[in-house]
């Protein structure tokens, strides 16, 4: 029953779509014979033949139609285009603005400017930091010491000589000290901690005067500067801050590798090269050390150069080669500077302590020491080594190292060193 009513009205629905379409119909071809009756019109009013009316009539319409569909199709078409073409043209303009904002706009925000204080620290305020471990093993206990005893007694002594002992000021500088502190406080009947502590540091500035000569560099002609020490004391470190240091005094450095046991030390003293802008003359890795000493020579003569520092390894295992080396090493050199090497600076790691003095003793008799460096005190409290090296070796210590930065070598300044190393913090 309801079925029977859908399909009726679906055919009614039908049927008035039909009633309608050909309305339309009959609508459109009514109009069209308008049309056609007025182009036909037309054509009679610009002189057609009336045999040609009716078919240029319908080209025409046919034409119009035509070009009317064409002209909605690109329409259509240019409303795709557009929309896609606009999103282009913004992404490309902002591309360009962004690839352009940091060369072309400074941004907007002034850049903050941020002061720095860089600390401009004094060479005495570096020796001091350099010398802070010692400093305050030293000071601390002697300090307690001096300020606890009424009298300079025995037991005062033996502590005090425990402290310069724990220090590395080495046995023989420790008596020293001990026999001049003594007899000073007697001939002087000084009392109270700050005066003893004055005696001390005099007496240790004493006896830090007697071999100190700085190492003087001018003359005519090429200064050479031998620079020997066991493996890893910090002879190419001090090289390198040397290299920078007299370069930046307008001197011209020329530095020779004549380390030629690891490749890796000759690379190594060619970095400081760079860095200081000086040359360096190596030879392949295991090549005569000697070999390297000759060129090395002759480039600083040939080159007008005021000092060649040469670099060598630091073995020490049997005297009677190092001997022998180094003999060879003066031996061609001498060929071209008679009197080179003019120093012959032993490098000491302040680190290894006594260990030091025993290497010392042995390079002394080995070969003609005229120098000492000690590196490393910014790594120790045992900074009395200093101390004992110059008055047991009866050597000057020419340089001391108190860290890795190029103004970490300094000339040996005794006064400023015991002044770093007794002034309170
Ligand atoms: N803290 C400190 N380190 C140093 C000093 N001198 C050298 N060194 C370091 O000691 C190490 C060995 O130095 P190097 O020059 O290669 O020793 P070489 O084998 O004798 O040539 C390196 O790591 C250096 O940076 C110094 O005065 N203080
Ligand atoms: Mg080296």
């Amino acid at each position: 029953m309801q079925w029977s009513k859908l399909m009726e009205q679906i055919y009614q629905f039908l049927g008035s779509i039909a009633q309608l379409a050909t309305e339309g119909l009959a609508y459109l071809s009514v109009l069209g014979e308008q049309v056609l009756q007025f182009v036909l019109n037309l054509l009679g009013q610009m002189g057609v033949p009336e045999s040609q009316r009716l078919m240029v009539a319908y080209a025409a319409c046919y034409a119009v139609v035509t070009l009317l569909l064409l002209f909605l199709v690109w329409r259509m078409i240019r409303r795709r285009i557009r929309p896609r073409k606009k999103n282009e043209v913004e992404k490309r303009d902002e591309d360009i603005a962004a690839d352009s904002t940091p060369a072309e706009m400074p941004t907007v925000a002034e850049p903050e400017v941020v002061t720095v204080e860089v600390p401009t620290l004094s060479l005495f305020e570096r020796m001091k930091a350099g010398l802070s471990k010692t400093q305050s093993a030293l000071l601390g206990r002697v300090d307690a010491l001096f300020s606890s005893s009424s009298a300079v007694d025995a037991d005062f002594l033996e502590e005090l000589e425990e402290i310069l002992i724990t220090a590395d000021f080495g046995m023989k500088t420790t008596q020293l000290l001990l026999n001049a502190f003594k007899q000073r406080v007697a001939d002087e009947k000084t009392e109270g901690a700050a005066q003893l502590r004055i005696i001390l540091k005099e007496e240790v500035l004493r006896l830090m005067t007697l071999n100190v000569a700085p190492l003087d560099i001018e003359r005519d002609g090429p200064f050479v500067l031998l620079v020997i020490g066991v493996n890893g004391v910090g002879k190419t470190t001090t090289i390198g801050k040397l290299a920078q240091q007299y370069t930046q005094q307008g001197k011209k450095v020329i530095l020779g590798a004549a380390d030629t046991f690891r490749a890796a030390a000759a690379d190594q003293l060619s970095v400081w090269g760079e860095r200081a802008g000086v040359t360096v003359i190596r030879h392949e890795e295991g090549s005569d050390p000697a070999a390297v000493a000759f060129d090395s020579v002759k480039a600083a003569v040939a080159r007008n150069a005021d000092i060649l520092i040469l670099d060598t390894a630091g073995r020490l295992h049997n005297k009677v080669n190092l001997m022998e080396e180094m003999k060879k090493i003066h031996r061609v050199m001498g060929r071209e500077i008679p009197q080179a090497p003019h120093e012959t600076l032993l490098v000491l790691d302040a680190t290894t302590g006594q260990n030091a003095l025993v290497q010392a003793r042995l390079f002394k008799e080995a070969v003609g020491i005229t120098g000492i460096a000690i590196t490393k005190l910014d790594g120790t409290a045992k900074g009395g080594m200093a101390v004992a090296i110059g008055a047991e070796l009866n050597l000057p210590v020419r340089f001391i190292g108190i860290g890795e930065g190029i103004d970490d070598l300094r000339p040996f300044d005794p006064e400023m060193f015991v002044d770093a190393l007794f002034e309170n913090h």
